[in-house]
C-alpha cells in the first residue's frame, strides 16, 4: 500500500483525484471511514479551489475531441466500460459496501450491474437520438443535439456509484466532459470507477473526479464559469446553495433531492402485498430518497395491518451488510445516526408511539421503527429522516388519503396498494409525485423520466430527458435558395 492508496478486502483504490487522466495528490486529506465497524479505511485527497478549477480545465481541454468523437464510437467506448465495470463487480461491491455499508449482497447482484446498464442503456439511445427533420414554408428544420461542455455531477453518499453512474452515463453519451464530485461519506467507488473506465479506454479528461468537502471542493466546482452543466442528488438545503450558483453563472441545473413518499394502502388491497411494501421500505438501512416513509392505512384494516407489518418486520436481520443472510446494515455515519435519532425522540416527546424501534442498536446501526400517533402537521411526517423510520397514519376515505399524501412539501413519489383498477386510476391521477407506483416499488426503467415535484426536485432525467439535459439543442433552418448549384 502506497501513501496514496488504500486497501479494502483486498482490493486497492487510489485516493487522490483524476485529473486529466492522472492521480493527481491534494494538499490535505480528510479521513474516511468504515460505518459496518468504525474503522478507518483510509486518507483521501480534500480537493481545493484550485484542484477543482484543474480539474474543470482537464474536462474542457478534453472537450472538443470527444464532443467530435462520432456518436458510434463513443458508444463503443461505453460499452467498453460496462463490460469492464461486469468484469469488477465483485470489487465494486466490496468496495462499495466497506464504504457505504448497504448490503453486499445488492451491490453484487441488483447495484453494480446496473452500473454496468447505466452506460449501455445511454450508448444505444446516443445511437439513435434524433428528431425528424420537417419543413416551414419549403425551408427545411433540423434539430441537432450538440454537447455542452464540462458538466460538474455532485452525488451522495446513499447509493454512490449507482447514482454518480445515472449521471455520467448520459453526460458522457452525450459528448460532454465530466467532474464528479462524490460524496465525502462514501469516496471510494468514484476512484475505483475512474481507473476501470481509463483501463476500458475512455480518454484523458474525458472524466475527471475531485475528492473532498462539499463546501470546498464542491463548491468551488458549482461556481467555477467553465462549467456548461450541474447535475446534483442530494438535501435540500445544498441544492438551494448550489441553485444560487448554477444563476450566478446562468448555467442550467438539475436537481434530485428528497422525499417523504407515502404508502396508500386501502381496504380493498392485497393486504400481504402491502405489507411487502411497507417493510421494504427499511431497505439501505431506509436510506433511499424514493422511500415511502409515511404509511397511509384505511381505518377499517389499521389494526390488522400493523399486527402483520409488526410480525415481518421484527423478523428482519440487522447486522453485518457482508453477511448474505442480513436484511438491514448500518447507517452510514455516527452524525446521521444522531440525527435521525434526534427525529425519533422529539415525535416521541411530542406523543408518537413506537410500535416497533425507537431507538438506536449496537454500534452504527438504528433499529427499525414504526411510529403512530402523530400529527400531520409534526416534524416526523413532514421532515425526511432518511433513516429505517416509518410512520403510520390512518384514513378513512379516498378525500382524505390523497389530502395526507400531498401534505408535504415534497413530491418524489408515490405507491398505491389497492386491489380496485379505478380506484388506482383515480387516486394516482390526483397525487403529486415524480414516480406513483400501484401495487408494486421501485420498478425503475431507464426510459422513463425520473425526478421529483416541489422540493423534491427541479428537471426529470432518464431517457431522452438526460439528453434534453445534457444537451444545447440547435435547430438549423435551410433555405430552398441560394445555392449556387441552381
Ligand atoms: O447531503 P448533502 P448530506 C438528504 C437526507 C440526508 C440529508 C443530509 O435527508 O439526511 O440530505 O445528507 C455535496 N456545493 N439526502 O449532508 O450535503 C456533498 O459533498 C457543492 C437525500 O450528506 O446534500 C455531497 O457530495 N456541493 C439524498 C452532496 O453534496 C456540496 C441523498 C450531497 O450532500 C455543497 C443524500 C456545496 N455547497 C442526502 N455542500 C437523496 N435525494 O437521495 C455539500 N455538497
Amino acid at each position: 500500500m502506497s501513501e496514496h492508496t488504500l486497501t479494502v478486502a483486498g482490493v486497492t483504490v487510489d485516493t487522490r483525484h483524476w485529473i486529466g487522466g492522472e492521480h493527481v495528490a491534494s494538499a490535505g486529506t480528510f479521513v474516511d471511514v468504515s460505518p459496518i465497524d468504525g474503522s478507518v479505511l483510509g486518507e483521501i485527497a480534500r480537493g481545493t479551489a484550485a484542484e477543482a478549477s484543474a480539474a474543470v480545465a482537464a474536462a474542457r481541454a478534453a472537450f472538443p475531441g470527444w464532443a467530435a468523437t462520432p456518436r458510434a464510437e463513443r458508444a463503443r467506448i461505453l460499452h467498453a466500460v460496462a463490460d469492464a465495470v461486469e468484469k469488477r463487480i465483485e470489487d465494486l461491491s466490496i468496495v462499495e459496501t466497506h464504504d457505504n455499508g448497504a448490503l453486499l449482497r445488492s451491490h453484487r447482484r441488483g447495484v453494480m450491474p446496473r452500473v454496468a446498464h447505466n452506460f449501455r442503456f445511454f450508448a444505444d439511445r446516443l445511437v439513435g437520438l434524433g428528431h425528424d427533420d420537417f419543413d416551414t414554408r419549403g425551408h427545411t428544420n433540423h434539430v441537432s443535439w450538440d454537447p455542452a461542455g464540462p458538466c460538474v455531477l455532485i452525488t451522495p453518499w446513499n447509493a454512490p456509484l449507482m447514482l454518480a453512474t445515472w449521471k455520467i452515463a448520459p453526460a458522457l453519451a452525450a459528448g460532454n466532459t465530466v467532474i464528479l464530485k462524490p460524496a465525502e461519506w462514501s469516496p471510494l467507488t468514484a476512484s475505483l470507477f475512474a481507473d476501470i473506465a481509463a483501463e476500458a479506454g475512455l480518454p484523458a479528461g474525458v472524466l475527471n473526479v475531485v475528492q473532498g468537502y462539499g463546501a470546498e471542493a464542491g463548491n468551488a466546482l458549482v461556481s467555477h464559469p467553465d462549467v456548461r452543466r450541474i447535475s446534483f442528488t442530494g438535501s435540500v438545503p445544498t441544492a438551494k446553495t448550489i441553485a444560487a450558483a448554477a444563476a450566478a453563472n446562468l448555467v442550467p441545473a438539475s436537481f434530485e433531492l428528497g422525499g417523504k413518499s407515502p404508502l396508500l394502502v386501502f381496504a380493498d388491497a392485497d393486504l400481504d402485498l402491502a405489507v411487502d411494501l411497507a417493510v421494504e421500505q427499511y431497505d439501505n438501512a431506509g436510506q433511499v430518497c424514493l422511500a415511502a416513509t409515511r404509511i397511509l392505512v384505511e381505518e377499517t384494516i389499521a389494526q390488522e395491518f400493523t399486527r402483520r407489518f409488526t410480525e415481518k418486520a421484527s423478523a428482519l436481520r440487522q447486522g453485518d451488510p457482508r453477511d448474505e443472510t442480513t436484511d438491514i446494515g448500518p447507517n452510514i455515519h455516527t452524525r446521521q445516526l444522531e440525527k435521525i435519532d434526534g427525529f425519533v425522540q422529539r415525535a416521541l416527546a411530542a406523543g408518537a408511539r413506537a410500535v416497533i424501534g425507537g431507538r438506536r442498536g449496537e454500534g452504527q446501526y438504528y433499529a427499525p421503527t414504526l411510529l403512530t400517533d402523530v400529527a400531520q402537521d409534526s416534524e416526523i411526517v413532514q421532515e425526511e429522516v432518511f433513516g429505517p423510520v416509518l410512520t403510520l397514519q390512518t384514513f378513512t376515505d379516498e378525500d382524505e388519503a390523497v389530502r395526507l399524501a400531498n401534505d408535504t412539501r415534497f413530491g418524489l413519489a408515490a405507491t398505491v396498494a389497492t386491489g380496485d383498477r379505478g380506484r388506482a386510476a383515480r387516486v394516482t391521477d390526483r397525487l403529486v409525485a415524480g414516480t406513483v407506483w400501484v401495487n408494486c416499488f421501485f420498478v425503475r426503467d431507464l426510459q422513463a423520466p425520473f425526478g421529483g415535484s416541489r422540493h423534491s426536485g427541479v428537471g426529470r432525467e432518464g431517457g431522452t430527458w438526460s439528453f434534453d439535459f445534457y444537451c444545447d439543442l440547435k435547430n438549423t433552418v435551410t433555405a430552398p435558395k441560394g445555392w449556387r448549384d441552381h
